[in-house]
């Protein structure tokens, strides 16, 4: 069986459970604490030399680390991810571009004000809300245009960008100017077989 190495408090971990349980797979999930060190182990290390979640563990023994390629690793030959070779690369494109730019901003926002006590009178914060703004400005103009990230279909692009962009709040951010990422926000919570961050 699939095995989940994964954080209630992680976007990137619940990428994957949003994904499995569209994908209707049954995984083991084991929950490691982020805050008390515990992917920093040896043993976890061993796993995933780089110390972070989420990390699948195939039957076989192999690891997949970076939340992205798990995705891919899970969605190829299923309805998520595209067979025609312009859309599959336009899908890799949104997901490259969500770990080069809005996460980072993001997720960074959301971690300082979760984890760290700052508000957005922080100028860490700050600065990272402003970048995300950008960010999601690019996604609004888009999604404005289409339903999802890639034409008129939801993939992994979609759940990669969700994963963060629908708890932007948390990092202190509105999305009450981005109405178009608000309708495609609902429009996923609408999927078939969608489970939501805090789902047991
Ligand atoms: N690019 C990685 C980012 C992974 C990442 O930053 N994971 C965080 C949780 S969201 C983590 O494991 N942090 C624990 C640590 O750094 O010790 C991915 O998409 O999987």
């Amino acid at each position: 069986m699939l095995r989940l190495y994964d954080s209630p408090l992680s976007g990137n971990c619940y990428k994957i459970r949003l994904l499995l349980a569209q994908l209707g797979h049954q995984y083991e999930r084991l929950e490691l604490d982020l805050l008390a060190g515990e992917t920093r182990t040896p043993a976890f290390l061993a796993k995933n030399p780089h110390g972070r979640l989420p990390l699948l563990e195939l039957d076989s023994g192999v690891c997949i680390a970076e939340s992205n390629a798990i995705l891919y690793y899970l969605a190829q030959g299923t309805q998520y991810f595209p067979d025609d070779p312009v859309a599959a690369a336009q899908v890799l494109r949104w997901m490259f571009w969500e770990q080069n730019t809005l996460e980072p901003q993001l997720a960074g926002a959301i971690s300082l004000v979760k984890f760290h006590g700052k508000t957005n009178r922080d100028e860490m914060v700050q600065e990272r809300q402003e970048r995300a703004e950008k960010a999601l400005m690019l996604m609004e103009v888009h999604l404005s245009m289409w339903p999802y990230m890639v034409g008129d279909r939801y993939t992994i692009a979609d759940i990669c960008l969700y994963g963060y962009t629908h708890i932007a709040h948390q990092g202190e951010l509105s999305l009450a100017s981005y109405p178009a990422i608000q309708d495609w926000i609902e429009r996923i919570a609408a999927q078939p077989g969608y489970r939501s961050m805090g789902a047991d």
